[in-house]
């Protein structure tokens, strides 16, 4: 009898702990704003990212105004330094040291978020995946700069110089410090290798102590 319960138990943990994970979506948000121009535009927006748990894909939603039409490099720098606007941000975000890429490559950088391709509106309003930013752990994207260019990036496959570097994006047109805005902060930050991977590892060893608890048991 006590064996099915014990077992009864591990198999709710197991279950319960992965619903809870679902629930404990971390956001964060970058307001996005640039110098007004000679034409008295000015681009502004919001661009916010969504990652559902630990070592997921982050659903990045862009929502821009007053940008003019055509394609836009768009990235995340390394830092959010606004002290001297946008130009303080640094470089792209690269800690693993490598070329410039596209957001499909191989090779890439972490920041390397490709291009916005803005129509005659000059509004955008898009929603898509990334596989390799993160808002979680060591390498997270939190606090750092996001930046949107002039010109559109060559992916890496220009034959600029710059081209490996900054994919020849030009000048910075708009940007802002990605922050926090999640309310229910109790997994964030994760571990490195993710909260999710440390609650199944907690629910397998639960299973099998469970197990073990039941055979000494009968
Ligand atoms: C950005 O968010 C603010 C606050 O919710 C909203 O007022 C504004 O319209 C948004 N901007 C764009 C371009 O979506
Ligand atoms: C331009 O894109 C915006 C947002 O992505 C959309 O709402 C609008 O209808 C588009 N306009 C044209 C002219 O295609
Ligand atoms: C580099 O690319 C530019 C623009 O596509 C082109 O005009 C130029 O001829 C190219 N230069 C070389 C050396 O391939
Ligand atoms: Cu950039
Ligand atoms: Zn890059």
């Amino acid at each position: 009898m006590l064996r099915y319960l014990v077992v009864a138990l591990a198999l709710c943990a197991t279950i319960c702990s992965a619903a809870q994970a679902r629930n404990n979506a971390i956001q964060a948000i970058a307001y996005l704003t640039g110098p007004v121009q000679a034409d008295n535009s000015q681009v502004k927006g919001n661009v916010t990212f969504t990652q559902n748990d630990c070592g997921q894909n982050v659903h990045v939603r862009i929502q821009l105004e007053g940008v003019k039409e055509g394609k836009h490099g768009f990235h995340i720098h390394e830092k959010g330094d606004l002290s001297n606007g946008c130009a303080s941000m640094g470089g792209h975000y690269n800690p693993d040291k490598v070329d410039h890429g596209g957001p499909h490559h191989e090779v890439r950088h972490v920041g390397d978020l490709g291009n916005l391709e803005v129509n005659s509106s000059g509004t955008i309003d898009i929603t898509y995946t990334d596989t390799v930013i993160s808002l979680t752990g060591k390498r997270t994207i939190i606090g750092r700069g996001c930046v949107l260019h002039e010109l559109e990036d060559d992916l890496g496959q220009g034959n600029h110089t710059d081209s490996k570097k900054t994919g020849n994006a030009g000048g910075r047109i708009a940007c802002g410090v990605i922050g926090v805005n999640s309310e229910d902060l109790e997994e964030w930050p994760c571990r490195d290798g993710g909260a999710g991977a440390l609650r199944s590892s907690l629910s397998i060893l639960t299973v099998i102590v469970a197990i073990f608890l039941a055979r000494n048991h009968n």
